[in-house]
């Protein structure tokens, strides 16, 4: 419109003498608006900087950190930072599914490199946003092409997994998993609850490591929860948030999902490097689907991106390009393995310590549950009026679950962490 038409409608209304009276707001449009509750493990690391005790310990949230406490960044990960600086990259968008590189390498971890279905063209994959925006992206497609499918998840799991799907509109249940008197996995319960579940039914998994028990299924178990899926006609979702640190391996730890795979099942599954790589905060991971045909994943491909690209448009470039210079270089690659490790070898070691300081400070109680746990974590059975008298006595910060981050403690701390559980458990 040209610029003269314009100002005459804008005076064409009447004519108001002096400035335009302004009433005061009432309050925000917003008051109703309640308060969130703090989120239970990102909430735990915000008190603990709140928290001006010198003791202080948190063992809140999963993320590693070395014999100071201080976190990592892995030595293969700064090498291929160095060499992705020389190549002066840009910062162009990348496509919807993300990093050409960092898709053939996220699925060669999960599956082994040169598996038949890379081979035969039937993996969809799409970077995403670490394990979190990966497992969202999930939910949307299970939102979108599974309606009405009910999702089953661990009881207990990590806490977000409830709001993702919750999130997306997907019905969630619990399927029985920890057996508290054992401290070990309730199977029996688990299968029961599986085989009730209506056909078309989704599961998720903890591909290894399970967050926050600690106790993973044997590979018996695991084929069996394999043969159910195929009876009962339930889609696995695995979500891979700990791949290397349960056994220190990051084959070994692939175990289940290639297991389903070769049982010749269709599983869907996100991947995380935030820990395994110590990439927490550059928020990369992967959504996979592996399925048996070809045409299928082509399309389930495209669907997904058209999901990512409402949600998130397209992923963040520089942890992919960090990831697949890792595992697709071998030497970064073999190092890598040695820095894995490391990592879950320091952790091993502080179980045994906290394992055997308890034992001598109360004999009469079975503390063996914490070195048969793996993983990051500790599921102490600690009630929340206990872990209230960890945090407000003895400033040490965990989740109200009973979960301590094995992570996040060292050798000098273990006496300290020792005694506060136990004047907890006698006295609370
Ligand atoms: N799955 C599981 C089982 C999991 O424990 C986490 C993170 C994630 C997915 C997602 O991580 P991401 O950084 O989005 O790839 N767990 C730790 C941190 C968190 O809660 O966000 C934790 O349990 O402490």
């Amino acid at each position: 419109m040209q610029l003269q038409a314009r100002m005459q409608l804008r005076s064409a209304g009447p004519r108001r003498a002096g400035p335009v009276p302004v009433r005061a707001m009432a309050g925000s449009r917003f008051a109703d608006v309640a308060q969130a509750p703090p989120d239970p493990i990102l909430g735990v690391s915000e008190a603990f900087k709140a928290s001006t005790d010198p003791n202080k310990l948190n063992l809140g949230v999963g993320a590693y950190r070395d014999e100071q406490l201080k976190p990592v960044v892995l030595s293969v990960v700064k090498k291929a930072e160095s060499k992705i600086f020389s190549r002066n990259e840009n910062k162009e968008y990348l496509t919807i599914e993300g990093l050409d590189a960092f898709r053939k390498a996220t699925v060669d971890l999960l599956l082994g490199g040169d598996h038949p279905a890379i081979k035969e063209g039937r993996v969809a994959v799409v970077q995403s946003l670490s394990g979190t925006g990966s497992l969202r992206v999930g939910a949307a497609f299970i939102a979108r092409f599974m309606k009405g499918a009910t999702v089953y998840l661990s009881n207990p799991t990590w806490g977000n997994h409830r709001n993702i799907f919750g999130d997306e509109g997907v019905e969630w249940k619990y399927y029985r998993y920890f057996d508290a008197d054992t401290v070990g996995l309730d199977f029996r319960g688990m299968v029961q609850d599986l085989q009730a579940a209506p056909p078309g039914s989704v599961v998720v998994l903890h591909g290894c490591a399970h967050n926050p028990t600690g106790i993973d299924p044997t590979k018996d178990q695991w084929a069996a929860i394999a043969d159910l899926c195929k009876e009962r006609n339930l889609m696995p979702f695995f979500d891979v948030a700990y791949q290397g640190f349960a056994t220190g391996d990051l084959d070994k730890d692939a175990y289940a999902p290639r297991l389903f795979v070769e049982k010749g099942l269709e599983i869907v599954v996100s991947q995380s490097y935030s820990k395994n790589l110590g990439l927490y905060g550059e928020r990369v991971g992967a959504l996979v689907m592996v399925l048996n045909d070809k045409e299928a994943a082509t399309r389930c491909l495209s669907q997904l991106k058209r999901l990512a690209r409402a949600l998130y448009s397209n992923p963040p470039t520089h942890g992919a390009r960090i990831a697949a210079e890792v595992v697709n270089d071998k030497e970064l690659f073999e190092e890598w393995k040695g820095e894995m490790r490391g990592m879950a070898g320091r952790i091993e070691r502080v179980r045994g310590e906290l394992q055997r300081s308890l034992e001598s400070k109360y004999p009469s109680k079975d503390w063996s549950f914490i070195t048969k746990q793996i993983g990051m974590f500790s599921f102490t059975g600690l009630t929340p009026a206990q872990v209230d008298n960890m945090t407000n006595k003895h400033a040490i910060f965990m989740t109200r679950d009973g979960r301590i981050s094995l992570a996040g403690l060292n050798s000098a701390k273990v006496d300290y962490l020792a005694e506060a559980i136990v004047d907890s458990v006698r006295n609370h």
